[in-house]
């Protein structure tokens, strides 16, 4: 049966087109730089925001009413929900997909229970995983919004939170492994706090470390060789998140020998979160080896919250591709849309428009980055720049060959610094521009 009988599979058509649903830039077959468009983006839909997302908001009821949905939310539904889910993600030729554990499957009354509903589920996943060849990119716990969560799971100050939050993550790494995920993701839900007066943060940065031990260790025993990812978001539900940017994260995981275990999963709404822009943080995470993968969205820069916006803007997703290109792509991690449809966008056919818009909007930034990448002006521009490290002092500083004792020879001979030049910022974003119109 057909969820979306008034959709066909959406094609990529050219960017004369002007019908809503087919693709004038994202042409998955089409080579850049050596590569075809799907391997390059490797895009993924988010179960949480494009299936569980009823639209309600902390003012108002859900506003989205699916005829696929029955009202007890029981296995069966759950059940049905993924051939939707799946139906969707072929009209799209999405090739991947991620979930949070409690997305897929309702809790039941007890753990066990709830391992079981999951176990259902999955198998559903499994069929249509075989069906369609679609792929699980990388799979997650929710571990926030049940209320035995609230004081966070594994930074918890109740021991039987961390205990019950090892239980989830066990079994959804068991989930991860059957649906032959290529990562696991540890986003923090509520694993910062509130208020320092009754927080032990010591206590509790250790207690993320040994979770995070503990859970690939437990990877490692059951076979699941997928990539992990640890992703920052500075707040929201806490005021202050242990996973704050990528720096923070990138801290953290050395200072617990994380480091050749995780990786980033950078979300660009979360980076403007942290006051930065997302290319920050992905270069900043990039440079040092920790690029993973990326969650796919905006924010609002007038609303001070998590919007998930789908991704319209052309620069961004520009930026997002030269540093991906840049650092080699994708191995295991890809560009999964961790983002929602408005309220408002009530149709079946909005869950299209809003994804066929992102890769759009991905693919004409790719395209635009390959072409600054070709003509190598911006890269010769920045180069030229930093002319002044190629020889001479420069050179030699960079070689190791100097220091402070011979730097201040240099400069009482020198007398002052010369030629400082202009950083010329509005001929390169006029540069950049002509990329771009
Ligand atoms: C929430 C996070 C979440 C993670 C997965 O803000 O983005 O959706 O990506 O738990
Ligand atoms: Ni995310
Ligand atoms: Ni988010």
């Amino acid at each position: 049966m057909a969820f979306f009988p008034q959709i066909q599979k959406v094609q990529y058509e050219g960017a004369e087109s002007k019908n809503p649903l087919a693709y004038r830039h994202y042409n998955p077959e089409e080579v850049i730089e050596g590569k075809k468009m799907k391997d390059h983006f490797r895009f993924s839909a988010a179960y949480w925001h494009t299936m569980k997302w009823s639209g309600m908001d902390p003012f108002g009821a859900p506003t989205f009413f699916r005829s696929w949905e029955n009202a007890t939310d029981d296995v069966a539904n759950a059940c049905n929900r993924v051939r939707v889910f799946f139906e969707f993600c072929e009209k799209m030729q999405m090739p991947y997909y991620c979930f949070h554990d409690r997305d897929v499957a309702p809790e039941g009354a007890t753990l066990a229970e709830t391992n079981r509903n999951l176990d259902e589920v999955v198998k559903v996943f499994q069929e249509e995983q075989e069906r369609t060849g679609i792929r699980m990119l990388w799979g997650t716990a929710n571990l926030f919004s049940n209320p035995r969560f609230m004081h966070g799971a594994a930074t918890s100050c109740n021991a039987d939170s961390f205990a019950f939050a090892a239980a989830q993550v066990k079994k959804a790494l068991e989930v991860s492994k059957e649906l032959g995920a290529q990562g696991y993701t540890f986003w923090g839900g509520r694993e910062g706090y509130m208020c320092l007066w009754n927080t032990d943060m010591k206590r509790e940065v250790d207690h993320l470390a040994t979770f995070m031990h503990m859970a690939i260790d437990y990877a490692r025993e059951i076979g699941f060789d997928g990539q992990f990812y640890f992703e920052p978001k500075p707040k929201e539900p806490t005021k202050h998140q242990y996973d704050f940017d990528s720096a923070a994260c990138i801290n953290f995981l050395r200072a617990y020998g994380l480091q050749d275990k995780v990786k980033m999963n950078i979300e660009t709404n979360h980076a403007t979160l942290a006051g930065h822009a997302v290319e920050h943080e992905l270069e900043y995470a990039a440079m040092q080896g920790f690029l993973g993968s990326i969650d796919a969205n905006s924010g609002d820069m007038l609303l001070g919250w998590d919007t998930d916006q789908f991704p319209t803007d052309v620069y961004m997703t520009t930026k997002i591709m030269l540093i991906l290109l840049k650092y080699g792509g994708f191995t295991t991690g890809g560009l999964n849309f961790d983002a929602k449809i408005r309220r408002e966008s009530t149709d079946p056919a909005d869950l299209f428009y809003a994804h066929i818009g992102g890769m759009d909007t991905f693919a004409k930034g790719l395209k635009i980055a390959a072409a600054m990448r070709a003509s190598g002006e911006l890269d010769q521009m920045v180069a030229d720049r930093y002319a002044s490290w190629n020889t001479g002092i420069g050179a030699e500083i960079e070689k190791g060959t100097q220091n402070f004792r011979t730097l201040s020879d240099y400069m009482l001979a020198k007398g002052e610094v010369e030629e400082l030049t202009s950083g010329h910022q509005e001929l390169y974003e006029n540069v950049v521009n002509r990329y771009l119109f």
